[in-house]
Order: C-alpha cells, then sequence, then structure tokens
C-alpha cells in the first residue's frame, strides 16, 4: 500500500534495491555452522528432546517426517505448517488434506523449542527446528544421517487455501504427481527415493479405501489387482468397519513398520504397496528402474534419500528480511496475520 502513495519520491531508491537484489543470494545461502556462535548446544537440545518423545510416543517420527515434507512443498520449508489457526486465518495445518497431521509430531518441535528458547532466546528458528529434528528421527529409525544446513526464517504466512494444489492424493496420476515434483525442481529419481518415507508410519483406510472395496464397481470385496490377494484380504479384514470408525489406519510398510530401511521397495515388487500412488511406482516404466535399484541395495536408497531430504529442506527457504525466527512455533510474532 505504502509502495502506491510514495511511488514517485521512490524512484531515486531503484538503483540501492537493485543492489540489494544482486546481493541476495549470499545471505540466502544456509550454512553449517549457523548457530555455532549464538547457540552452540543446538544439536544436543534437538536430538535430546526429539529422542525422548520418539521413546515415549513411537509415532512421532514417522509423524514428523511427513509434517517436514508437507512443510517445505507447501510455500518452502519455513514452519508455516506449525501456525495455528486463529479468528483472522485458516492456516495450513488445517486444510482438508492434514486429517491427521500428528499432533505427536507437532508437540516434538514446541518442546526442542521450548528448551532452545531457555538456552538461546530467540535465536532458533522453528524451520531449522524442523529440519534438524526430522533428520534425527530419521536416524533413530535407522534410516540414513545426513549434515543440514541452518539459517532458514520463519514464514510471515500461512494459507489453508494453497495446500491442496501443492500435495497431490494418492489417485493421483503419475504424470501428474512426477508433473508437480518436477515444477518444483524435482527428478523422477528424486521422487521415488523420498517416496520410500513409506517405510515408516501409517495411512488411514480412507486413503485406500477404493482399492479394496468395490474395486471399479465389482462388488463389495472386489480389489485392485495389483495388490497380492493375502495383503487385500487383510486389509479388508483390518478396514472392514472404517467408515463407521474413520480413524482405523494400518502400516505403510507391514513387514519392518518402525524400521527405516528399504522393505517399501522390497514390499511393492511383491504387490504391498499401500497407497495407489505407491504401488504405481513399482509398474511405470520411468519409475520402476529406481524401485528395483533400492529394493536391491540399501545404501544406494539410503545415499540417494538423504541428497533429495537434503535437497527438499532447502526448497522454497526464507532467510534475511525475508521471515523471522519466531518466540512460539505455532503463532507469528505479531498478531496481524
Ligand atoms: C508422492 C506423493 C505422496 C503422496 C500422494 C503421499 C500420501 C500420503 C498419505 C495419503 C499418507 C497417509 C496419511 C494418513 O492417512 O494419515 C501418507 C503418510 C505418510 N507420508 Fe506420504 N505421500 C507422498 C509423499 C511423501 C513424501 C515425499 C514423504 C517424505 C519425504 C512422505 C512421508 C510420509 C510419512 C512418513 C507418512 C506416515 C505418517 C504417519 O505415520 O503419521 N510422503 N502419505
Ligand atoms: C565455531 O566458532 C568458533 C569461534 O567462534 C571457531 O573457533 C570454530 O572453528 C567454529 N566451528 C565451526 C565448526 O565452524
Ligand atoms: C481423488 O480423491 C478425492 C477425494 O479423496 C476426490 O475428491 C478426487 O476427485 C479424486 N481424484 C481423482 C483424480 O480421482
Ligand atoms: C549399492 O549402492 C552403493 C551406493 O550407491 C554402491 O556403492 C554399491 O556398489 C552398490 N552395491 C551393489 C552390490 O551394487
Ligand atoms: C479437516 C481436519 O481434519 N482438520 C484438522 C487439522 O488438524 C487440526 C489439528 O492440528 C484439527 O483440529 C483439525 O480438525
Amino acid at each position: 500500500m505504502a509502495a502506491h502513495r510514495f511511488h514517485r519520491p521512490l524512484l531515486f531508491l531503484l538503483p540501492l534495491l537493485v543492489l540489494a537484489a544482486l546481493s541476495a543470494p549470499s545471505d540466502a545461502k544456509l550454512t553449517l555452522n549457523y548457530y555455532n556462535a549464538s547457540c552452540p548446544q543446538i544439536h544436543d537440545i534437538i536430538s535430546n528432546v526429539v529422542t525422548t518423545k520418539q521413546i515415549n510416543n513411537p509415532t512421532t517420527a514417522a509423524g514428523l517426517l511427513r509434517v517436514f515434507f508437507h512443510d517445505c512443498f507447501v510455500s518452502g520449508c519455513d514452519a508455516s505448517v506449525l501456525i495455528s489457526t486463529n479468528a483472522f486465518n485458516k492456516a495450513e495445518r488445517d486444510a482438508d488434506i492434514n486429517l491427521s497431521l500428528p499432533g505427536d509430531a507437532f508437540d516434538a518441535i514446541i518442546r526442542a523449542k521450548t528448551a532452545l528458547e531457555l538456552q538461546c532466546p530467540g535465536i532458533v528458528s522453528c524451520s531449522d527446528i524442523l529440519a534438524v529434528a526430522t533428520r534425527d528421527l530419521v536416524s533413530m529409525l535407522g534410516g540414513p544421517f545426513y549434515s543440514v544446513r541452518l539459517g532458514r526464517k520463519d514464514s510471515l504466512t500461512s494459507t489453508a487455501t494453497i495446500v491442496a494444489q501443492n500435495l497431490d492424493r494418492p489417485n493421483a496420476s503419475l504424470d501428474r504427481i512426477i508433473a508437480h515434483f518436477a515444477s518444483k525442481g524435482f527428478t523422477v529419481r528424486e521422487l521415488v527415493a523420498l517416496s520410500g518415507a513409506h517405510t515408516v508410519g501409517f495411512s488411514h483406510c480412507n486413503e485406500y479405501a477404493d482399492r479394496i472395496f468395490n474395486f471399479n464397481n465389482g462388488g463389495p470385496l472386489a480389489f485392485d489387482p495389483t495388490i497380492s490377494p493375502n495383503y487385500a484380504q487383510a486389509l479388508q479384514k483390518a478396514c472392514a468397519n472404517f467408515i463407521k470408525d474413520p480413524t482405523i489406519a494400518t502400516f505403510n510398510d507391514i513387514m519392518t513398520p518402525g524400521k527405516f530401511d528399504n522393505m517399501y521397495y522390497k514390499n511393492l515388487l511383491r504387490g504391498m504397496g499401500l497407497l495407489a500412488s505407491d504401488q504405481k511406482l513399482a509398474t511405470d516404466p520411468r519409475t520402476a528402474p529406481f524401485v528395483k535399484l533400492y529394493a536391491a541395495n540399501q545404501s544406494a536408497f539410503f545415499t540417494d534419500f538423504a541428497h533429495a531430504m537434503q535437497k527438499l529442506g532447502v526448497y522454497g527457504v526464507k532467510t534475511g528480511k525475508k521471515g523471522e525466527v519466531r518466540r512460539r512455533c505455532d503463532a507469528f510474532n505479531t498478531l496481524s496475520a
């Protein structure tokens, strides 16, 4: 608004603004030792808090990994997903797709933030906590450990209405999912590697019910023929009551549900992918070679997953004046948004 009113008088500032824009890339760089001087204990504090949380609530890690993905894919890794809805604004986390963004994951971040505020008040951003805590918990489940560059600022907005267009549903076509990842700069190989996150955690029956009940209008117990029959029947049993009780969920990887390993890919090869979008990765010629590679070689999966997570973790990050270090992760510092 102000820019409109003072349009002409401000024109002389243009060269300065151009200079500022040119120098922006250097301060947009995240660094490994960003908090080295200002909060040297950051890694110990986050790791202690989330490890304790995971021991007490073993669903935390998978929940947090999903929250991190949702945060990054919707307007960048800026902790916008942590904001609570208030009277003025319906926030990202209350978009329909959140169904089940798990409370324990949010709680882990709030606890880490509280501990950090005691040691280094006002220093560590919620988006950096999210990135480090996710890495710590992936490795606690047996997954790869990778370095996380720091210096993200937290968003100044969080908007429920932009969520659906940024996250695909399991019934989306693979063309769409590939194109969507590509539009954010992620390759097919990275898509397949990141999907390996579904080696942990749960999905609710309604996310795959159309695959196990009345598939193609073939009768109540008709199931998608790409699912192995035994698995389909087990899922039908588990989900028999899901309409009355929408909280019923099953493991994404029923073989080793709490372990971060390459079992997800092995499952896909034997018709034990849970979501339609998962199972398609095993048959489409663009993605199948990577599924086979990761199923055969867990280190290849870990290497690619770690790189893809580092890339996901810098997607759309805000630095400098484009964001703030929130005092509380669930609210902006000023109450106007
Ligand atoms: C490619 C497109 C993707 C689709 C369509 C998709 C869809 C879903 C759905 C429907 C669920 C079940 C949610 C529920 O019922 O509570 C889920 C769970 C999960 N997703 Fe994805 N996902 C995708 C990619 C990813 C990526 C890239 C990651 C992380 C890098 C991820 C991590 C997870 C995790 C860890 C869970 C388990 C959450 C829990 O146990 O609380 N997903 N996903
Ligand atoms: C951290 O900072 C101290 C002094 O500020 C410096 O001596 C040390 O080399 C730094 N460590 C890293 C990893 O940058
Ligand atoms: C996918 O499922 C959602 C409901 O979960 C529905 O609104 C949408 O139309 C479906 N999309 C396709 C492509 O079938
Ligand atoms: C598995 O992948 C790793 C990492 O890419 C590679 O170094 C190794 O040679 C592969 N192992 C086999 C048996 O192909
Ligand atoms: C539609 C829906 O299920 N929204 C939920 C999103 O998550 C919050 C908790 O973070 C729930 O209160 C909403 O009901």
